[in-house]
């Protein structure tokens, strides 16, 4: 089983650097016209590509409320979930909010946006739908299901986190008098879980189309500030994985920082080729239980819950592209506008659902709040893939890192697993 993930992951990498090669090739070397733009990259590229990420967009629902109802359901008597339930958003709550601030502050070190003629790359802007920042109060009410029904068909993933929850608590409390339904949901959530895999499966072909588009699309042109862009977030992700979280790590639980991440960097791998948290839930699950001894009772609800609430690593992007958006149009940003920036992406980092390049639609959220140019999405958008597998790799390094301190806290921690692994 190990042997067949690790070649799945093999395989990701092994499209992703070929299809950066044939996106460069298609860029540079077919005579631009008809047969780059609309038969191959925007055709053959675009349909199988945009077909793969619907693929993995159509998990989502289903699968984040079975594993939450049986999250829940396991955790069992409401006490028990008050308590893992607090701490936990509390960590991921602080942990988001100092990850946009790691982020801000690189942007304003390294200036990724100085020196950016607006007009060089027109041609990249792409309509990116819009979301309305919506005040905290309305955010907070937000969250409550009026209509849990039409919360799963319409995707409110903050409205399924509650509903699942209470659905779960309940079945634990009703125990046997709703088995029925509780096994319903168990069996219902290991198809999803099966369902995942075989999505997957198909990941190679994704990400070789998804990538040669990007290079198709981006030439070489605003390279610069783009490629400082980048090394912006990939820096300040690094900061937030390696700094903030390892830290954290040793200071709750006195584990070797080294020895978790050598443990979990399959998981981390495999998210940064799939770049979706969520598909990434069964493997973070199973690998915390093997290799650090944590307890499923725990991870079978923060795992999930995390994987939708917490993104870190989107925030990250969110600081970052801030920043990068608003030197490349010349507008100054105040105090309190960053202020806003951090309120407003750490919302939208909950709100996010744990699949490809969803950081990007909040990221309209984000502009809105302080009236950055939507079109400087377009700017980023081409390069963005290898961003997106980048922060979900940490986004899930997020949920694992406060899942095993939530279970040393509950001691549902077996440090022999650990140890031994
Ligand atoms: N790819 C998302 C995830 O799965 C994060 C994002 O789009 O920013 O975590």
């Amino acid at each position: 089983e190990k042997k067949k993930k690790l070649g799945l992951t093999t395989k990701i990498f092994i499209s992703l650097i070929v299809g950066a090669i044939f996106g460069v090739v298609l860029c540079y070397l077919v005579p631009s016209g008809h047969i780059k733009d609309d038969i191959i990259v925007e055709g053959v590229l675009y349909v199988m590509g945009q077909g793969f990420i619907r693929l993995m967009k159509m998990l989502v629902v289903p699968l984040v409320f079975c594993s939450l109802v049986c999250g829940s359901m396991a955790i069992g008597d409401t006490k028990k979930l008050g308590t893992v339930g607090v701490r936990t958003l509390l960590f991921y709550l602080v942990t988001t909010a100092l990850a946009i601030t790691v982020a801000l502050s690189i942007g304003n070190l390294i200036n990724p946006g100085t020196g950016l003629d607006m007009s060089a790359i027109q041609s990249n802007a792409a309509k990116v739908e819009t979301m309305e920042a919506t005040s905290l109060s309305e955010t907070l009410l937000g969250i409550i299901p009026d209509n849990p029904l039409n919360s799963l068909s319409s995707g409110n993933m903050l409205q399924i986190i509650v509903f699942a929850l209470i659905v779960g608590v309940i079945l634990a409390k009703l125990g046997e008098r709703t088995e029925t339904v509780g096994n319903f949901f168990s069996q219902f959530n290991d198809i999803m879980m099966e369902m995942t895999m075989m999505v997957m499966s198909l990941a190679p072909i994704g990400v070789f189309c998804l990538i040669s588009r990007t290079f198709a699309n981006i030439g070489f042109s605003a390279f610069v500030p783009l490629a400082k862009y980048m090394v912006g977030v990939l820096i300040a992700l690094a900061i937030q994985c390696f700094v903030v979280y390892l830290g954290l790590l040793k200071i709750f639980t006195g584990l070797n920082p080294l020895k978790f991440i050598k443990n979990f960097f399959p998981v981390m791998a495999f998210a940064f080729s799939t770049a979706t948290s969520n598909a990434t839930i069964p493997l973070s699950i199973d690998t915390l239980a093997k290799k650090m001894g944590v307890s499923k009772k725990i991870s079978s609800f923060t795992i999930p819950l995390g994987a939708t609430i917490n993104m870190d690593g989107t925030a990250i992007m969110q600081g970052v592209a801030v920043v990068f958006a608003a030197q490349a149009f010349g507008i100054d940003l105040t105090m309190v506008d960053y202020l806003t920036v951090i309120g407003t992406a750490t919302l939208a980092s909950i709100g996010t659902a744990g699949v490809p390049s969803v950081g990007l639609v909040t990221l309209t959220m984000v502009f809105n709040s302080v009236g950055l140019p939507v079109e400087a999405i377009g700017l980023i958008m081409g390069i963005d893939r290898i961003l997106d597998m980048s922060r979900t790799a940490v986004n899930i390094t997020g949920d694992a890192v406060c899942t095993t301190i939530v279970a040393h806290q509950n001691k549902a921690l077996d440090k022999e697993v650990f140890q031994k692994a």
